[in-house]
């Protein structure tokens, strides 16, 4: 029969969702195993398959797991609400929810066609109101806590296309992460989550979990831990981890935003005034090259505690208002950035003694900092909040969520500093839930990364309507066991999701606080030599390989390219090969089948159950693949291939091709259970062990010895010589060196002295 992929995928998908194999029961399941992919966030174009990569590596892990009799939840979803969504909306002209419809419907469609083993019972969109819902409600059980507060400060603004602010997370190089626009600084009140609180916790829990070591450094990077101290110059405090150096302080730096230059400006001259608010202006906006740079004295001098000398205040944007104290004490003879700005402005350069001793108190300070939520944007869940001229800020009362995001016309971006919400009055004007009297809504939504940060929880339990989850299925599911995603998200969504599990236990609700036990990052795929990417034209879709090839063949080609933590390059050439590669395991196994195994032959295939066994364990799927290659090489020469070789062989392939496997199973035990949950094959050490043979060991001829290696090592000339030589025997008569050898492999060696 030939190998048609079209029609069997299709009728194997149809059979795994009748027969539920890939649905567990939540309630019961006694070995629960929660297999987690990264939430994907897919526009209306679809799915790539650098996606559908990740995606696909995801899987097999599922798949393995279940065969090894894990109950395995595997459970896929969407990110829909967000900028990227939007953006794309705005470039279309579409409205967002009317896209988010098409875009939702073309990805579930592309992933059935994929064949990944999903609980399509259990899918979450968080732009459905039964889950912002929880979202919202997550908004408000942190406002209640005093871990959501409003706070006016300057915070990073797109300009460009996404015209909102920006958590500090979300600009890279002081450009926004999605548009690439310069970022600039405004003075804005928003809305904050105190994930400063949870520093520490975020920090020292990194020793106990199982990820990625990469993703580990770039947490503790970003989290940022300093030890130093405060030292105040007269009223003026600053921070420095090298206080020994503070005799070298020649000059004292300000950040622009600082309060104290208020202070200042009362004692300055009216000329200094406008010079200090002229250079204030200017720093809102990043400069480029110049940022970091340009700066000002201030005509103020405030005196040095440790040289009792007076040194000058300048102010530049160098320093950050954000970090320590927001002012420095510079020390040009050691720090490479004071040491520019003083050559830059001539100012003093004194060496110091490395001895200082300052009075000062000890302090920790974090990079981190708090988690910028609001969104002028539309695309979101309304923030749930009421302002009230009496009352102040009011959470919308739980029994009023969700608050629904009105469908409006108008719901581009406007760039005022106010989300399009603002212009609906139907929506913006309500009653006050103390007082009844006339109040306004929070017009702003909550960034999509709060969307993201607690999703897995929710998967468990889609149906529950009255609460945000059933607890007995978090208690079996949670935390997750295995979690594969893009290293991209080492400080974004990583961070958010341990930060809300953490909260979460302190409110009681969950007795873990580590949301995922194994992180493992994959790698991206490239296409010819180039990063796959929409810019360069070369994104390769999957639908067309599917339909030419099947999808059993693309996701063994996919896993085939490279080591998964690494990616690899996708080859047109580098398919056909697998192609092959399926055709012949499908002819082979569809042929007559002996009922007994070789002896030779249980040797690989106890080898090869082991090494595919521990390589997909460890996600190396690339040379699990080798592995099975080989073996089916060697069968190919063989005369005739075992019912168990076969059996065997298809299990170990199953994760990768679960179609065409599953169809060769069953028609070798015909009504018999899926072969994707019919146990993993178990290999046995006995038949792991290497033959071995003697080689006796003469001198001119007379035997003298013996030695027993690994049959594998018996065309090593050198190495069988050398151990014959080691003899005690034989080293006797070889004291005088030796005229000639003849080595007869695998039987004699005879010196000749
Ligand atoms: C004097 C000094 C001498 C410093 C020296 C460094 C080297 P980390 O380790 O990242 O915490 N600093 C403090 N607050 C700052 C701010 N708001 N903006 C910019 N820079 C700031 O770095 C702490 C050091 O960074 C502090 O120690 C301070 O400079 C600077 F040879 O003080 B140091």
């Amino acid at each position: 029969m030939k190998y048609n992929p079209s029609e069997i995928e299709k009728k194997w998908q149809e059979v795994w969702k009748k027969n539920k194999i890939y649905n567990p029961n939540l309630d019961s399941a006694k070995k629960p195993y929660f297999n987690l992919m990264m939430f994907p966030y897919p526009s209306a174009e679809g799915l790539h398959v650098g996606n559908m990569y990740a995606f696909t590596g995801s899987d097999i892990y599922g798949r393995f797991k279940r065969m090894q009799g894990f109950e395995v939840l595997e459970p896929i979803g969407l990110d829909g609400f967000g900028i990227h969504s939007e953006n794309y909306a705005i470039k279309v002209n579409k409205h967002p929810k009317e896209l988010a419809k098409i875009s939702e419907e073309n990805f579930y469609r592309q992933l059935h066609a994929t064949g990944n083993g999903y609980d399509w019972n259990h899918t979450v969109e968080t732009y459905d109101p039964e889950y912002y819902k929880w979202t919202q409600w997550i908004f408000v059980q942190l406002f209640k806590k005093g871990l959501a507060y409003r706070k006016k400060s300057p915070v990073n603004f797109c300009p460009g296309t996404c015209k909102t602010v920006l958590a500090d997370e979300q600009v890279i190089d002081g450009k926004c992460e999605r548009c690439g626009t310069v970022v600039e600084k405004r003075d804005l009140e928003q809305w904050f989550f105190k994930i400063t609180d949870y520093a520490e916790r975020l920090l020292s829990n990194l020793s106990q979990i199982d990820w990625s070591e990469k993703v580990k450094i770039a947490q503790k990077n970003w989290i940022g831990k300093s030890e130093g101290l405060v030292i105040s110059f007269d009223e003026i405090k600053v921070f420095t981890t090298r206080p020994e150096t503070a005799d070298g302080a020649t000059f004292l730096v300000l950040s622009p935003f600082h309060p104290y230059i208020n202070e200042i400006r009362n004692k300055v001259t009216a000329e200094k005034v406008k010079e200090i608010d002229d250079y204030i202006e200017k720093s809102k906006v990043h400069k480029g090259e110049e940022k970091g740079k340009t700066g000002m004295f201030t005509d103020f001098y405030v005196r040095n505690p440790v040289t009792n000398k007076n040194i000058p205040v300048w102010i530049a944007d160098y320093v950050l208002m954000e970090y320590g104290t927001g002012a420095i004490m510079a020390v040009p003879a050691e720090d490479e950035r004071d040491k520019a700005f003083a050559k830059k402005h001539n100012l003093p350069i004194e060496k110091t003694s490395l001895k200082a001793n300052p009075p000062g108190e000890k302090v920790v300070h974090y990079h981190l900092r708090d988690w910028l939520i609001s969104r002028q944007r539309y695309w979101g869940p309304p923030i749930p909040m009421i302002f009230c001229e009496k009352d102040g800020w009011q959470p919308v009362p739980e029994k009023d969520l969700p608050v629904l995001l009105p469908d409006v016309k108008d719901w581009k971006p406007l760039g005022t500093g106010k989300s399009p919400l603002a212009t609906v009055e139907s929506f913006v004007n309500t009653t006050c839930p103390k007082c009844d009297g006339p109040a306004k809504r929070e017009t702003d939504v909550s960034d999509t990364f709060l969307d993201s940060a607690w999703y897995f929880f929710r998967y468990t339990s889609t149906e529950e309507k009255k609460k945000i989850w059933i607890e007995e299925r978090i208690k079996r599911w949670l935390p997750v066991n295995m979690y594969i995603g893009g290293a991209e998200h080492s400080v974004l969504h990583l961070l958010y999701a341990r930060f809300m599990t953490m909260v979460f236990k302190d409110m009681g609700m969950i007795d873990f606080e580590e949301p995922f036990t194994r992180f493992y990052a994959h790698g991206l795929l490239i296409k010819e030599g180039s990063k796959m990417s929409k810019s360069k034209g070369n994104i390769v879709v999957p639908d067309a390989y599917i339909k030419k090839f099947g999808a059993d063949t693309l996701r063994t080609y996919l896993m085939f390219l490279g080591p998964f933590n690494q990616g690899g390059d996708f080859y047109d050439s580098g398919i056909e090969g697998i192609s092959r590669f399926i055709n012949r395991v499908w002819t082979m196994f569809n042929s007559k089948l002996s009922d007994e195994t070789q002896k030779e032959s249980i040797k690989w295939m106890h080898r090869t159950i082991k090494r595919v066994t521990e390589d997909i364990e460890n996600l190396r799927y690339n040379t699990a693949v080798a592995g099975l290659m080989e073996w089916y090489n060697f069968l190919a020469k063989q005369k005739t291939v075992s019912k168990e070789e076969a059996v065997t062989f298809l299990k170990l392939l199953a994760p990768f091709a679960p179609h065409m496997t599953e169809e060769l199973y069953s028609k070798i035990y015909k009504n018999e259970k899926s072969v994707h949950i019919s146990g993993w094959p178990q290999y046995e050490s006995e038949y792991l062990k290497e033959d071995q043979k003697t080689i006796i060991i003469q001198v001119n001829g007379k035997f003298r010895g013996s030695i027993t290696i690994q049959s594998s090592k018996i065309s090593d000339n050198k190495l069988v010589e050398d151990l014959a030589k080691k003899e005690k025997n034989v080293q006797s008569h070889i004291l005088k060196g030796t005229k000639k050898i003849i080595y007869v492999e695998g039987k004699v060696i005879n010196f000749v002295v």
